[in-house]
């Protein structure tokens, strides 16, 4: 696998503090945003593997208050220990003692590669569900002793769907790549819902929901599970891992994990939620963190999937329309299929509002 590698690649990767001799470097298909590779190194006591990230700079403007954040995350877990079996993130440092390298231009950092573990898109079944929701909630609540404003907003207003709607609408109003036409109904449903847009920044302003740290992009794929045990062991991607409301992680849970599609599905009559997996979701991440949660956070945990989600939606739409600038596409009109999935699943949630009530 690990053959022919770029020469700017194995710069980065082999500057940082890794141990034995290079051995080869690969690309690891992960995510919507940086570019990832898998580097391996030989030594006596074996082969040892990091995972190297070229970070998006366009997405991520401040990489050093991005960086600072992940150091505050990565020593807090690690200071916390393996509890629960629990395995933290461990960032390499560069060899110049930084968190990470400005190589030919680019931004890189380092992480030990969690090996005994796989990431899975697709949810098995509703102990799967409960796993992972539960790991998310342990590790919300773990940061729980880290003071939230000590950390940098990675991105500002990343959370905030009015944010994302004034987003969408300036997208909508330059049509800058022509193709408001192909979304009309998309953009008409968004329209039709713009009430529940402010609830949870107005909750928030009114002090009636807590400032939290959050991990920020909750989905299945981020957390490791053990491959002998099943187990979920580990949380990664911590990019957004900044001050928000908790049930933005319960929401983004609920919309990826709980689907009944891909997230890109090309034919969006295949998506919608799954209300067992649902139910084990809610679960899970009660089981961890109901001594954390509010009375009134936890009553508006049903509406936390439905906004989560519309906000994503908004999210593809608005990229969609301003020509595919942030996300990675890899054909046409893929960022449209992505909102088409994310609105139908708000509609699905919301003729279904009963069924997800929580008991
Ligand atoms: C992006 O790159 P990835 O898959 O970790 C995005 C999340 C979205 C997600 C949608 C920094 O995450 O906010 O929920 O795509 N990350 C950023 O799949 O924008
Ligand atoms: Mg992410």
């Amino acid at each position: 696998m690990m053959t022919q590698p770029d020469a700017a690649v194995v710069a980065a990767c082999t500057s940082f503090f890794t141990d034995g001799d290079f051995v080869g470097v690969a690309p690891f298909e992960r995510g919507h945003i940086h570019d990832t590779f898998v580097s391996g190194w030989r030594h006596e006591g074996g082969e040892t593997r990091y995972l190297h990230q070229r970070m998006n700079r366009e997405v991520f403007r401040d990489v050093a208050g991005l960086m600072r954040n992940v150091e505050l995350v990565t020593g807090h877990l690690a200071a916390a220990g393996q509890a629960d079996g629990f395995r933290p993130l461990e960032l390499i440092r560069a060899r110049d003692g930084a968190s990470w390298v400005e190589s030919a231009g680019e931004c890189w950092r380092t992480f030990r590669f969690i090996e005994g573990t796989v990431s899975c898109d697709v949810c098995r079944d509703t102990d799967m569900a409960y796993d992972a929701a539960r790991a998310f909630g342990r590790f919300q609540r773990r940061l729980g002793g880290l003071d939230a404003a000590s950390l940098t907003e990675t991105i500002p207003q990343f959370f905030s769907a009015p944010h994302r709607l004034a987003q969408l609408q300036k997208a909508i109003s330059a049509d800058v790549a022509g193709r408001c036409d192909h979304a009309t109904a998309q953009i008409d449903f968004v329209s039709d819902r713009v009430g529940t847009v402010p609830v949870m920044e107005d909750l928030v302003e009114a002090g009636d929901i807590p400032v939290r740290v959050v991990h920020g992009d909750t989905k299945l794929n981020n957390v490791l599970f053990d491959v002998e045990t099943g187990a979920a062991v580990s949380v990664v991607d911590l990019d957004t891992c900044m001050p928000g409301w908790s049930l933005y992680d319960f929401g983004d849970l609920v919309r990826f994990t709980a689907a009944t599609s891909a997230e890109d599905e090309p034919d969006a009559s295949r998506a919608g939620t799954d209300l067992a997996l649902y139910q084990a979701l809610a679960r899970g991440y009660l089981d961890a963190t109901s001594d954390m949660l509010s009375p009134r956070e936890r009553a508006l945990m049903p509406f936390a999937a439905q906004l989560v989600t519309l906000t994503i939606g908004m999210r593809f739409l608005a990229d969609y329309l301003n020509g595919d600038v942030y996300f990675k596409t890899t054909r046409e009109h893929h960022n449209l299929e992505r909102a088409r999935v994310q609105l139908a699943m708000v509609e699905f949630m919301e003729q279904n509002e009963r069924e997800m009530l929580l008991t």
